[in-house]
Formats: structure tokens, sequence, C-alpha cells
């Protein structure tokens, strides 16, 4: 017997996944790259009839007979009835925010998310950002901008802190890589689990407590309902004088404009931001001019040439466990949003 697999891509637009033209074929899986997934688990794949579709081109025909779906998103109203065999969605982004609240998930539907496919390529760009503060870079590129020479001179990084908010697995990315260097790694999680390379662990409770000790800030937090607006005005005003801030994860979690004047002030020293409510991040955002405010594209965790083979290397291990009948890696628990 063969199971459905449906693999929904998506054209790039604004405001929805992949957003920008450029993005799109780093995340589209043709038939031809599941095909060179498929070959490394033949034992898996022909237990799989699979159809490759764009957008909901073939939606309401194909769902009819899909067990399988492997996707960034869907058209989720009146699911049951639409794809009566549906059993699983993969959704090949780590963040699940665009499918919440989770209140139209079928009854024995499960959800898995693509966590541990950005881990290597976040932890170097968090190596990168640390660094790029530390030596003072978002101010070097501001003065830049007006053509001043301003000696900047910066120390090497020895004794500093660097907290990481999140220790997931792109947190966890974090930590491995910036254990490299001479560091003391603060972590701050939902439940303040031990990580090897993480000096001293902390539960979310504490975060107050601990923030003021950070000279560098690597936050790589979900958008959820704990964690909107949590790096808010007042939070961001108790932060160490001159602490440098890096935000991963969603856009939802901070205040950028109280964020932007506490740099303006310099209250604090830079920011290296690669998340934002609106992607792509406007024209006319006054984020782009924001003195010591890097903007990056939303590039920092995901491979531009092997996020797909990754992706479908961790689908296969997991259908390997759907297929046993043993519970699924990466289960998105609806209540947390995540
Ligand atoms: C994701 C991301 O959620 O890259 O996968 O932001």
């Amino acid at each position: 017997m063969t199971r459905k697999l449906h693999i929904k891509n998506n054209h790039a637009a604004p405001d929805t996944f992949p957003s920008t033209p450029e993005s799109e074929p780093v995340f589209t899986i043709s038939l031809e790259r599941y095909q060179q997934a498929a070959a490394g688990f033949p034992d898996l794949a022909t237990q799989l009839e699979v159809f490759v579709d764009w957008d909901t081109d073939h939606w309401l025909e194909s769902m009819r007979e899909t067990e399988i779906l492997l996707t960034w998103n869907l058209p989720t109203q009146d699911l049951a009835e639409v794809a009566p065999k549906l059993k699983w969605i993969h959704c090949i982004g780590a963040g699940v925010e665009h499918l919440c609240p989770m209140d139209w998930v079928p009854a024995g539907v499960t959800i898995t998310n693509n966590k541990g496919a950005h881990a290597d390529k976040a932890g170097e760009y968090a190596l990168m950002a640390v660094l790029m503060l530390h030596n003072k870079m978002p101010a070097i590129l501001t003065n830049q901008r007006s053509a001043s020479w301003n000696s900047l001179f910066s120390t090497p990084i020895a004794g500093k802190t660097v907290g990481l908010v999140g220790v997931g697995s792109i947190g966890g990315g974090a930590a491995t890589q910036l254990d490299k260097l001479p560091l003391h790694i603060i972590g701050v999680s939902r439940h303040g689990r031990a990580h090897p390379h993480v000096h001293e662990m902390v539960a979310m409770d504490q975060l107050d407590a601990v923030l003021p000790r950070m000279d560098y800030i690597f936050v790589s937090l979900p958008s959820t309902p704990e964690t909107v607006g949590l790096f808010d005005a007042q939070r961001l005003q108790s932060l160490k004088a001159g602490a440098g801030i890096i935000n991963v994860g969603r856009g939802a979690t901070f205040d950028y404009q109280a964020l932007a004047n506490l740099l303006a002030s310099g209250h604090l020293s830079g920011a290296v931001i690669d998340v934002f409510d609106q992607e792509p991040l406007p024209h006319d955002s006054p984020l782009w001019a924001a003195p010591n405010f890097v903007v990056t594209p939303h590039v920092s965790a995901d491979d531009g040439d092997s996020y797909v083979p990754i992706t479908l290397e961790l689908f296969f291990n997991n259908l390997r466990r759907y297929l046993a009948n043993e519970p699924l890696l990466n289960v998105v628990r609806p209540e947390l949003g995540y």
C-alpha cells in the first residue's frame, strides 16, 4: 500500500514565505530534489506516491487522497472535509506562528516542524554577529554612510558575557560556535535545561535577573503569546550600558523603535537584526537608517544551497518513525505554538 505525499511549494510574494524571488529556489522542493533525497531512503520512498504542487493549483483534487503534507502553509478551512485521509503535516519552517492559533487542526493530524535544519548556519551567523558587535561594526558601518573616519578601537573578546535567549536548536547552534571563543555563555530557556556549550543556564523566569550581566544578547525565540513584546522599551532600557543585540527569532518579540532609540542615545552599542514583523522590511521603514542598526534580510539560519536536502533528510528520518508507528520528532504543541 502506498501513501500519498503532497508537496506544496509557494511562489514568492511579499508577506508570505518565501517573500522574495531570490529565496524561492532556496525553498522549492521540486520533483528532482525530492527524488535525489528519496534515493537515500529507497525502502521508504517506495511506500510513497508523491505529488508536487505550487500554491493551491491542485489543492482540492490532490488533498482528497493525501495522507502526508509537506509545506510551509496551507488553506486550513474545512481541512477535515478537504483532506479526509490527512494524518501528518510537516512544516518546512521552524517557526509556525503563521499556522496559529491551531484550532483548525483536525483530530488525529500531527504537525511537525523543521527544528534542527538551521543550527549550523545560525551558529556561524551568531559567531559573526557577536564579533561584529564586539568590533563595533554597526557603528563603523554607520560612520561609513557619512564618510566619517572615526577610529573605533576594540579589545580581544576574552571575558565578555554572551546571553542566549532561547536555547533550542538555533540557540544551541550559537552556543556550539560561541564556545570556541573565551566567553562566558549564559542561556535562558523555557525550562532551563543544561546544554553542553552553555556555562550557566536559567529558566525564563530568571530572564530579568541575568539580562543586565550580558554584553551581547542573541535572541532566537519563536513568536508565541509568551514571547510577543518580550523585549519592550522597559526591558531594553534595563540592559547593561553598551550592550549589543542580535535577533534571529521573530520580529514580534522586540520593540525595534525602542531599540533604535536606545542605539541613537548611546545606551546600547549596536544591533544585528535578521527578522521583522513585515518582510521584506518596507523601503520607508526608519530602521534602514537607524544608527548602529544592521539589517540582514532573514538569511541568518537558512543554508542557501542545502536547505531543501537538509529538510528532506529530516523528513525521511521522521517518515521512518511514522511508518513504524513510532512517535515523531519535532512535534509542534498547538497550545504553545511551537
Ligand atoms: C524558519 C525561519 O522559521 O527560517 O524556518 O525563520
